[in-house]
């Protein structure tokens, strides 16, 4: 009943899906951890929904599939005319991140296969938002524009590939119009989560561009194979608006078919799009299978994040890159600091082939290897930090060990998350086992071992989103199921806060953003200059203050000055309690 509700037009009828809550998540805020496993796993599994019981195309959709399929045929050209040709992924935030994870990831596929690199990646704001949280680079076009054009230079054949969850970051609509602009060598792939009519509609400042209005054009040229559209419906996120999660996981599974299909010999068929996409729904009803265990870490990272402690992800190969990538998401989306959450990978910058290299100088958010965690973290760790080893049977177990080794030296708070094949477990795994509290051991079946490493990815993914999710509601970081301290640091952000109070506030839309701007501001009174001010200021102003939402809340629901709201806030670390006390007593 409650899928059928969450899909319907008439459920939150203003808002795309990709921003609508979920009815599934509405009292996550206050569920223990193995609830909160229960209502992730409810809403994951929507994903994989059939298209009878909803309204909109779906994962599985035969239209979808079909979609797929012309895709991988288009790859499959540029497979075969390397030197001319090109597949660029592109996207801000997550998806930009997850466009660099698969670009690098298929490249070094195709090298293993003696073919040539033929995926290139674009993130707005350049390789430093790999890693870190850059947000106001989403909303310029014409920088989107550059970047492809400047990436693709001299390609006679370009098959571009944009994600953006929401179909609103205004940096692809940019790439998406510079395709349909120069047709004789771009085609256009969008990949996004909404159906078309809910693309975004808003005006983007200096260009007559909408999201809605590139999507319009897309449509069009769609019906001639010129664009193509890979928009299925996934239901709304566990925290509202949080594509992180289901749009960060379907990224992955679409485009993983996608490519892979391009590289099958056989003829791409319906039937290998379809059971590939099915082996990732076995391999999210695997990983959930391990419930408890997810819940028993999401409930020791939470501990540690309550008590100002760190969690560390210490991975190897590309589930360490996941790692990097959980960790870097908790800024915009709880306001947490860089120290929070923190990931390392093995091999650091040599590791991941990024294109800016190595960006260690760039300040301590990018020291992001193990020699960076042993030299800065281990001296400082204690037992309320909590520690998670990710790895698989691919992995030096060795290596694992000895700096599970170092680590049980400083705390006993370490865990593992170990991914190996039925029949191959690694002897040296029980040394580990023994020096962590806790190992969740993923035993998979017998698969071809990219298949295996993708779908091990996913499911690494699904774990470290839990724990972090569930970390941060632990922290008092949700309300409901809001994201009630997230930054404001771009368009969509700044319009997602607004919103989120005139919900909880019951206000004006006015007095709501009028709340929302003495907060950015740090000032009682609006001045003529500030209220004139561009969105783009407003914004740019937000991300150098800490908690404006939860501050704008108080005061707009007490009345208080912006300092007041600063000491309750300092009283009552745990902003959903605070941001409660207000609502109960206005
Ligand atoms: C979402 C994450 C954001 C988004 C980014 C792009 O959980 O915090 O960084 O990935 O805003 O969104 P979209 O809708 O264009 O993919």
């Amino acid at each position: 009943m409650e899928n059928i509700l969450l899909q319907s037009a008439d459920y939150e009828p203003t808002l795309p899906v990709s921003e609508k809550s979920n009815p599934l998540t509405r009292h996550i805020d206050r569920a223990p951890a193995s609830s909160i496993v229960k209502m992730l796993q409810a809403c994951d599994a929507e994903m994989f929904l059939e298209k009878s019981q909803t309204q909109y195309q779906r994962l599985l959709s035969e239209e979808m599939v079909k979609t797929l399929m012309e895709v991988a045929e288009r790859v499959r050209l540029i497979l075969k005319d390397p030197q001319d040709s090109l597949v660029v992924l592109s996207g801000c935030g997550t998806s930009g991140r997850l466009a660099f994870f698969m670009a690098s990831g298929f490249n070094r596929e195709l090298q293993r296969l003696n073919y040539a690199p033929v995926y290139s990646y674009v993130i707005a704001g350049g390789d430093r938002a790999l890693f870190s949280s850059q947000e106001a680079p989403e909303d310029d076009p014409t920088l989107g524009a550059l970047r492809l054009k400047k990436v693709s230079e001299g390609k006679k054949r370009v098959l571009f590939v944009g994600v953006s969850c929401g179909l609103s970051a205004p940096f692809v609509a940019g790439q998406l119009d510079f395709c349909l602009r120069h047709p004789d060598v771009y085609t256009p792939v969008l990949v996004g989560f909404n159906p078309a009519h809910q693309a975004r509609n808003e005006p983007i400042p200096g260009c007559t561009l909408t999201f809605h209005s590139v999507v319009t054009r897309m449509e069009e040229l769609a019906k001639t194979q010129k664009a193509f559209l890979i928009n299925p419906g996934l239901g709304p996120e566990a925290i509202s608006g949080s594509s992180r999660m289901k749009g960060g996981s379907a990224t992955k599974i679409l485009l993983e078919v996608v490519f892979s299909a391009s590289f099958s010999r056989t003829p791409v068929t319906f039937n290998l799009i379809l059971q590939h996409m099915r082996s990732y729904e076995k391999a999210l009803d695997f990983t959930y299978s391990h419930s408890q265990e997810i819940a028993a870490l999401m409930e020791a990272a939470g501990r540690s994040l309550q008590c100002g402690r760190q969690v560390c992800y210490l991975g190897w190969g590309s589930l360490g890159l996941l790692g990097l990538i959980d960790a870097s998401e908790c800024k915009p989306t709880f306001g947490a600091d860089h120290e929070d959450i923190r990931g390392f990978v093995s091999g650091g910058y040599k590791e991941l082939g990024n294109n800016e290299g190595d960006l260690t100088l760039m300040g301590p958010e990018f020291s992001i290897s193990h020699d960076d965690f042993l030299d800065g973290v281990l001296p400082r760790l204690t037992d309320d930090d909590t520690v998670l080893l990710l790895y698989s049977d691919s992995d030096d177990i060795d290596k694992v060990a000895k700096l599970a080794h170092r680590v049980r030296e400083k705390t006993s708070n370490i865990h593992a998350a170990y991914h190996q094949t039925a029949g191959d477990a690694a002897a040296k795994q029980d040394d580990i086992n023994k020096l962590c509290s806790s190992t969740i051991i993923f035993t998979w079946p017998q698969e071809t071992p990219e298949r295996l490493q993708h779908l091990r990815e996913l499911s690494t993914k699904l774990l470290l989103n839990a724990v972090s999710t569930g970390a941060h509601i632990f922290k008092g970081k949700v309300f409901k199921n809001y994201m009630i301290d997230l930054q404001v640091t771009n368009s969509k952000l700044y319009r997602r806060a607004a919103r989120l109070m005139q919900k909880l506030s019951g206000h004006s839309e006015s007095e709501c953003e009028e709340a929302l701007l003495k907060a950015i501001y740090q000032v009682d009174k609006l001045s003529e200059d500030i209220a004139t001010c561009s969105l783009e200021t407003h914004t740019h102003t937000a991300g150098k203050a800490k908690k404006v939402v939860p501050l704008a809340l108080v005061c707009l629901l007490s009345g208080c000055s912006i300092k007041e709201a600063e000491s309750r806030l300092e009283q009552q670390p745990i902003v959903r309690k605070a941001v409660e006390a207000c609502l109960k007593s206005s």
